[in-house]
């Protein structure tokens, strides 16, 4: 059992801020795990990541594995910082272990010694098994952080409450929250990659470019191997530029805007998407192909300047939606080529989505690819479980965040053979393009050029040879409680309060081509509304009013 000794800056008493100053955590503060793991005001932070990054240590010498600690708020203003825990394989912490990091960090300092050697003592027989077996050299926790000032003083409560329990810590430093995740799996899994920064370049690059070399770009090809990326002032800005750096030019420029400016403010994914605007420093004139990532890089749109739009500066999108259509045609294609061939064994594809998917992408999917779209809850845990139950799992949220996973069926038929079918090839390729722990906005990028360059393809070829997007609104509600408002069917339909849904399905009825629903945040103290109707003008006024009829709930 460890001796619990914890620096006094570190204590919710004495929590202290990257400034110096104190800001002490009352003891009756709850703080809960959400989908994107604990996510706050910076200042409140430093005694929460030292507990966390002890619970990733325990976690660790549990399993001899490299666990993963991301300190980052994403999409979020640049005054919150967040810490989310990353498994041995590089996906979201398991959900028993969310419980204990919620557990831990909700202790007051009196209660903290009792609730670690509650835990400690739960650890210890499957720890001394490994002792036993003498393996714990393996346990060790990984951090990285995103680009806020406040993440080197998070970073040192991190160090500190690894050190806690003697595990071995590293400071991977300003990464992407992607890179994070493979780098923690290349650990625990070194055939997959060199556990470095530079380790994941260069799989990426090595995959891209072979790939490329197996792309044939059609007669009359539209295709532009050029994008202009808002790297949201954020850590895209130096890590995309590093990978990009051993990319050569003329396989695809990137210009880069946004890249030292305020964090989130005025552009990045969240903003293009919610806003269905131009970030700053886009103007729309000589801009035919960008995207935009996130403050941390796992979420990518596309987009341009909406041709013939009232509004200035609006921005026609090509979301999460649009790129997990493009990549399962891609994909389909391969795989269609390759059963042609009467194999001794087929693979499956699926592709899972959130009720925010464009209603228009829904019915491309099922129309078009002749596919059974899954819809399950918001949050990236959720879409990636479903994924994972198919040999190519493909899997995007409208706001950008989506990957492609393969199975270990997938692995032993195609990706660890040499193959001698291009299509089986290609998909052994775009497999290591893409980096399946996690949506990541780097790899998402090249996997998209690469699919645009096989058809050939403009941003206008994109948009109209897919499915144009229905319009679609949406509004936050300021509540008392969000606990209040709870719902059901992937979240498309609410069970309280009571009432609720019958009048929004009442309001929903009145326009046509329409779909609504409201739901819960998960990381905010607000209720969203979603609203898609016949035309912009109708999906406001459709999402506005059910804002009115929230409020009196
Ligand atoms: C988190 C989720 C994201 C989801 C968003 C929804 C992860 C890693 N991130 O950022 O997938 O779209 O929450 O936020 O799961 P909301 O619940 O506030 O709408
Ligand atoms: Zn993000």
């Amino acid at each position: 059992m460890s001796f619990l000794v914890v620096p006094s800056e570190f204590t919710r008493a004495g929590n202290t801020t990257h400034t110096g100053e104190k800001f002490p955590i009352p003891d009756d503060e709850k703080f809960s795990y959400g989908t994107a793991g604990f996510r706050f005001d910076a200042k409140k932070l430093p005694f929460l990541v030292f507990r966390c990054a002890y619970v990733a240590s325990l976690r660790a010498r549990q399993l001899n594995s490299a666990i993963g600690v991301m300190i980052t708020a994403s999409h979020n203003p640049e005054e919150d910082n967040g810490v989310k825990l990353v498994d041995p394989s590089g996906d979201m912490l398991n959900g028993q272990w969310e419980k204990y990091a919620t557990e831990i960090v909700n202790a007051s300092d009196a209660e903290l010694p009792s609730a670690v050697a509650a835990l400690e003592k739960q650890m210890s027989q499957i720890e001394k098994s490994f002792i036993a077996r003498g393996l714990v050299q393996n346990a060790r926790v990984v951090c990285g952080m995103d680009t806020r000032v406040t993440g080197p003083h998070l970073m040192s409560a991190a160090s500190q409450g690894s050190a806690l329990f003697s595990v071995r810590f590293e400071n991977i430093g300003v990464v992407s929250t992607p890179i994070l995740h493979y780098i923690v799996k290349s650990h625990n899994f070194p055939q997959f990659a060199n556990p470095t920064l530079h380790g994941y370049y260069t799989a990426i690059k090595e995959a891209f470019m072979e790939l490329y070399m197996e792309t044939e770009e059609p007669e009359g090809s539209r295709y532009q191997p050029k994008v202009i990326v808002d790297c949201a002032n954020g850590v895209g800005a130096p890590r995309f530029r590093d990978l990009m750096k051993e990319i050569p030019s003329d396989y695809l420029e990137v210009e880069f805007r946004n890249e030292n400016g305020r964090l989130n403010h005025q552009c990045g994914a969240d903003f293009v998407k919610i806003k269905q605007e131009l970030p700053e420093n886009f103007d729309g004139i000589q801009e035919p192909k960008s995207a935009s990532f996130d403050g941390d890089a796992d979420r990518l749109i596309y987009f341009r300047s909406k041709k013939g739009a009232e509004k200035p500066r609006a921005a026609e999108l090509f979301d999460g939606d649009k790129i997990a259509c493009l990549y399962a045609m891609y994909i389909q294609e391969q795989l269609k080529a390759y059963h042609e061939t009467k194999p001794t064994y087929n693979i499956d594809m699926g592709i899972v989505q959130t009720a925010y998917a464009n209603g228009a992408s829904t019915r491309f999917i099922r129309d078009t690819l002749k596919m059974k779209p899954i819809i399950v809850k918001t949050g990236v845990k959720y879409l990636h479980e479903e994924a994972s139950e198919f040999d190519i799992g493909i899997y995007f949220e409208a706001n950008g965040h989506g990957t492609v996973v393969f199975s270990s069926h997938f692995d032993s038929i195609i990706r660890r053979h040499p193959q001698t079918l291009v299509p089986l090839r290609r998909l052994a390729l775009f497999s290591r393009v893409i980096n399946e722990t996690v949506g990541d906005a780097f790899a998402d990028l090249l996997a998209v050029e690469i699919c645009l360059r096989h058809y050939g393809w403009s941003m206008d070829d994109w948009a109209e040879k897919l499915y144009r997007d229905v319009p679609s609104h949406q509004v936050k509600v300021d509540v008392a409680k969000r606990e209040d408002f709870e719902t059901t069917n992937a979240e498309q339909t609410l069970v309280k309060p009571i009432g609720l849904q019958e009048e929004i399905d009442k309001t929903v009825a009145k326009y046509k081509e329409s779909r609504a629903f409201v739901r819960p945040s998960g990381t905010e103290n607000i209720v969203r509304v979603y609203a898609e109707a016949d035309t912009l003008e109708n999906a406001i006024e459709l999402g506005e009013t059910l804002k009115k009829i929230v409020l009196k709930y």
